[in-house]
C-alpha cells in the first residue's frame, strides 16, 4: 500500500508597518513550523527627488554630476541607501550564550593523495570579545554565524544554537569620517555582538540628528567587552542601495529583503516530522484513482 500525504505549510506572521518620512517600512516576523524565523523588510514610498533643468537624457553630458536618474521631465531621483538594524536579545535555551563563527575554507589535497584537488573545511571560532564578533560579509570567505548555549548540548553533544543567516544586504560606501556615517556607524559592520546592557537600545544613539556619533553601537563596542558565555545582544543590519529607476516614480513598488534565524543543532532532528496536522482536514487520505470508483 502506498500512502501519500500533503499538508499546507502554516506560518505565523507578525507584521509591523512604520511610516518614516517618505517611506513605509513593512517588517514581517515569520515563525515557521520548522523552527525558522524569517525577518522580512519591505520598502515602499515616494522617492526623494530633486529638480533639474534636464528634460531628456540627450541633454546630459557625460561629465555632468547627476547623482541620480532622470525619472521624468525635470525630475531626478537621487541615489541613496536604506539601513534597518535589528537588536536581537538572544537567549538560546537560557541567558548565557556565545557567538561562534564557523568559517568555511578550501582545503587542498596533497600531491598524489587523491584524484580530487580540493575539499571543504569548516573551522569553529568562539568570539571572546566584541571586536572578535564584528562581521563584514565576504562571499569568497564564507562563514556561518551561530549563537549557542555552550552549557546545553544535544544528545550527540553539539551545543544548541540558532544561526543568523544573512541574505541580500548592503554595506555603506561612505567615508567613515563623514558625519552621516559617524551617526550611522552601526552600518560599519553587518553583524555586531554586545553584552546585554539595557541602556544600549538604539544603534544610532538617542539623539541622532544632534549627535557627532558619540552614542552609537560603534562607540559602545569600542570597549571590546568580553562576550563569551554571557547574556548577548546580536545586531544585524539589513541594507539596500537604491539607484532609482523610472518604475519607482511617482510611487515605488515594494522592494524587499530578509534574513533568517535558523535552528542549528537546536532540535534533535527535523522538528517537522511527527508534527500533528493543524486541522483534521489538513491530512487527506489519498488513494490511487482506480481504487476510488
Ligand atoms: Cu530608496
Amino acid at each position: 500500500m502506498q500512502i501519500r500525504e500533503s499538508r499546507p505549510k502554516v506560518t505565523l506572521v507578525a507584521r509591523m508597518a512604520a511610516s518614516v518620512a517618505n517611506y513605509d517600512y513593512i517588517v514581517d516576523w515569520e515563525f515557521q513550523m520548522d523552527g525558522l524565523v524569517r525577518i522580512k523588510v519591505g520598502l515602499s514610498g515616494i522617492l526623494m527627488v530633486k529638480g533639474t533643468q534636464y528634460s531628456h537624457m540627450n541633454q546630459v553630458h557625460q561629465n555632468d554630476n547627476m547623482y541620480g536618474t532622470l525619472l521624468s521631465e525635470n525630475v531626478i531621483g537621487v541615489i541613496h541607501d536604506h539601513f534597518v538594524t535589528f537588536r536581537l536579545d538572544m537567549d538560546i535555551d537560557g541567558a548565557d550564550n556565545s557567538f561562534v563563527k564557523v568559517a568555511m575554507a578550501r582545503q587542498n589535497t596533497g600531491a598524489g593523495e587523491s584524484p580530487r584537488k580540493s575539499y571543504l573545511k569548516a573551522t569553529r571560532h568562539v568570539a571572546r570579545t566584541e571586536k572578535d564578533a564584528q562581521v563584514r560579509l565576504k562571499l569568497y570567505e564564507p562563514s556561518e554565524f551561530h549563537i549557542v548555549n555552550p552549557m546545553k548540548k544535544t544528545r550527540v553533544g553539539n551545543p544548541v544554537g540558532y544561526k543568523v543567516v544573512p541574505a541580500g544586504t548592503a554595506a555603506s560606501l561612505l567615508d567613515p569620517e563623514d558625519p552621516p556615517q559617524k551617526r550611522g556607524a552601526f552600518t560599519n559592520n553587518q553583524i555586531w555582538v554586545t553584552p546585554y546592557n539595557k541602556t544600549e537600545e538604539w544603534a544610532g544613539g538617542l539623539f541622532v540628528y544632534q549627535s557627532k556619533g558619540e552614542d552609537t553601537l560603534a562607540t559602545w563596542s569600542e570597549r571590546d567587552r568580553p562576550i563569551e558565555n554571557k547574556d548577548l545582544v546580536l545586531w544585524y543590519t539589513l541594507g539596500f542601495h537604491h539607484v532609482p529607476c523610472q518604475e519607482d516614480f511617482p510611487i515605488m513598488p515594494t522592494v524587499s529583503s530578509s534574513f533568517d534565524l535558523k535552528p542549528v543543532n537546536f532540535f534533535e532532528s527535523n522538528p517537522i516530522l511527527g508534527q500533528r496536522p493543524t486541522q483534521e482536514n489538513d491530512l487527506p487520505v489519498c488513494a490511487a484513482a482506480a481504487t476510488t470508483s
